[in-house]
């Protein structure tokens, strides 16, 4: 397996603290809100009742780097069907473990086929890339995507999540060159992100 030295990893809650480490067998994903079921699942329940998918997809930062792996785990459409989203609650609200939290419109995550990923390159996700699981976006920044996610929350209004406070405002992928992490050369980003329609905030 690849192995990349120095991942710039992004653990905002845990910044010069130890990485919580979370228990696989006590771990449940919650999903509430304004819903039609609420969810309390464990890593066991999610898989048995959602399609495992993979694919191969760059994730980029919006400080100019990006990563290319092979993703597992669910699309979090499949997760939407599970919990049966109100149609007057337009916003996904992720929360992580330990808080860091984010907003997006679910319109927008579907579009751009957004996941719960589980395992990176076939292994389980390391505490550092947000075990047991993390939401990844593809065609925004990932500042988007919770690592370590521990609840889901569908809600009416949009609220700014961690970056977003810092000054962070629109996630699509900009035109610029970034660095390829995994291949160490300057690219500029996949046409296919390009064409993602701005935050529908
Ligand atoms: N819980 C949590 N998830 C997070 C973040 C964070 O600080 N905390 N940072 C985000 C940002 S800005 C990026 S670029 C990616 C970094 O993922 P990596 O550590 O796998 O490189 O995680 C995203 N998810
Ligand atoms: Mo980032």
């Amino acid at each position: 397996m690849r192995s990349i030295k120095r991942i710039p990893t992004f653990f905002h809650e845990f910044k010069g603290k130890a990485i919580t480490v979370v228990d696989p067998t006590s771990y449940r994903l919650t999903v509430e809100g304004a819903v039609n079921n609420c969810l309390e699942l464990s890593l066991g329940e999610l898989e048995h009742r959602m399609p495992v998918i993979e694919t191969r997809r760059r994730f980029y930062c919006v400080n100019g780097w990006s990563f290319e792996a092979i993703w597992r785990g669910f699309e979090l459409v499949s997760l939407l069907e599970l919990c049966g989203p109100l149609c007057d609650a337009p916003f996904l609200r992720a929360i992580s473990i330990a808080g860091y939290e984010d907003t997006s419109g679910i319109n927008s995550l579907i579009k751009g086929g957004a996941m719960l990923v589980t395992h990176m390159d076939g292994e389980p996700l390391s505490p550092e890339r947000g075990f047991p699981m993390r939401l990844m976006t593809f065609d925004r920044y990932q500042f988007r995507g919770v690592k370590a996610l521990a609840r889901i929350e569908i809600v009416r209004k949009y609220a700014p999540g961690a970056w977003v406070r810092y000054g962070y405002t629109d996630s699509t992928i900009q035109p610029f060159p970034h660095l390829a992490l995994d291949t160490g050369e300057e690219l500029m980003p996949d046409p296919d992100v390009l064409r993602a329609t701005p935050d529908e905030l």
